[in-house]
């Protein structure tokens, strides 16, 4: 299964055209790639490289909470987020530090601004955590994927529940074509510090097995997919739980499909080593999707090649 992955990442160092992005990182890039993984042979955790399945959980726990708030994750220790809100703080007229314009590209050329970046990245997380109106003022990612997930406004002001009504429908209507969330609402595209990536997922059941398949519109094929493919494959599997169904496949649909210009040796590396078995799932009995947290779920068996790192082009 990990093969797909991997010959994804071939295909782009080899064929990929070169294109230049919004983050100013440059890309290699191709568009409309598809992969299938059959979750009942293991769980699509990468093994050519440790990927931090805990920072998985909680981001996928937080969607599920309809929390759009890093102070959920930040309190789990998961600083995924970080830099789009601190983003979105620094350009706001509160923040009188020292000039952080387009720290994502100056940290990785400038040692000292880089210091300086450092000091007040963590300086900012330690205000969300220990700050509840700071929080609530520079914490939030705008209307983002827990908020259509779970909150999804109409314009006659009342609320849809997407993960609610389509485990509903699940139950009730296993053969419907309509099984999907979208997380893509233009409307609100504005609001949001980053426009969904995986902007919308449909469901299938076939013979008691319940399959995903997500459409992803843009992926960061070397930091970005390793997550989404295993964040998408823990919620097929919780899904399928929530409604007495076995897991079938998870299929991932990618538009642009990217590796970006400073991740290509990274890539190749990965591409030298062999894969391992795959780990398995664990998740606690008796607990309501809405309740789980982070130490409800677990994996076993997972004995990955070291990880590998690499700048994240913001
Ligand atoms: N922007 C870009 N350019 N690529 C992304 O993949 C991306 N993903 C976002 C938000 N914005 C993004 C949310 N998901 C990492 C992985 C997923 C993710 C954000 C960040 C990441 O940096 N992974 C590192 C480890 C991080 C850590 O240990 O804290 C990795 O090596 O996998
Ligand atoms: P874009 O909005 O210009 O497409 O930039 C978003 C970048 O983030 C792009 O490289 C894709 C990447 N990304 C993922 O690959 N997966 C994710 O889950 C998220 C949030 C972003």
């Amino acid at each position: 299964m990990e093969e797909a992955y991997l010959a994804l990442g071939r295909k782009i160092l080899m064929e990929g055209n070169e294109k230049s992005d919004r983050t100013g990182t440059g890309t290699k890039s191709i568009f409309g790639y598809q992969m299938r993984f059959d979750l009942a042979k293991g769980f699509p955790l990468l093994t050519t490289k440790r990927v931090p399945f805990g920072l998985i959980k909680s981001e996928l726990l937080w969607f599920l909470k309809g929390d759009t708030n890093i102070r959920y994750l930040l309190q789990h220790n998961n600083h995924i987020w970080d830099e789009w809100a601190f983003k979105r703080y620094i350009e706001s007229d509160q923040y009188t530090g020292e000039d952080m314009t387009d720290f994502g590209r100056r940290c990785l050329v400038d040692e000292r601004f880089n210091e300086v970046y450092q000091r007040e990245l963590a300086t900012f997380c330690e205000r969300i955590v220990s700050d509840e109106a700071f929080a609530l003022q520079f914490g939030d990612l705008g209307k983002v994927y827990g908020y259509q997930w779970r909150h999804w406004e109409t314009s006659r002001g009342e609320t849809i529940d997407q993960i609610k009504d389509v485990i509903e429908m699940i139950k009730t209507t296993p053969d419907s074509r309509r099984l999907i969330v979208s997380a893509w609402n233009p409307e609100d595209i504005p609001t949001m510090a980053l426009p969904p990536c995986h902007t919308m997922f449909q469901f299938y059941v076939h013979e008691n097995k319940l399959s995903c398949q997500l459409y992803q519109r843009s992926g960061d094929v070397f930091l970005g997919i390793p997550f989404n493919i295993a964040s998408y494959a823990l919620l097929t599997h919780l899904i399928a739980r929530e409604t007495g169904l076995e897991v079938g496949e998870f299929i991932h649909t990618i538009g642009d499909a990217h590796l970006y210009s400073n991740h290509l040796e990274q890539m190749q590396e990965q591409l030298t080593r062999d894969v391992r078995q795959l780990p398995t799932l664990m998740i606690k009995e008796g607990i309501s999707i809405f309740d789980l947290e982070v130490a409800d779920i677990t994996l076993e068996g997972y004995t990955p090649h070291p990880s590998i790192k690499a700048p994240i082009a913001v």
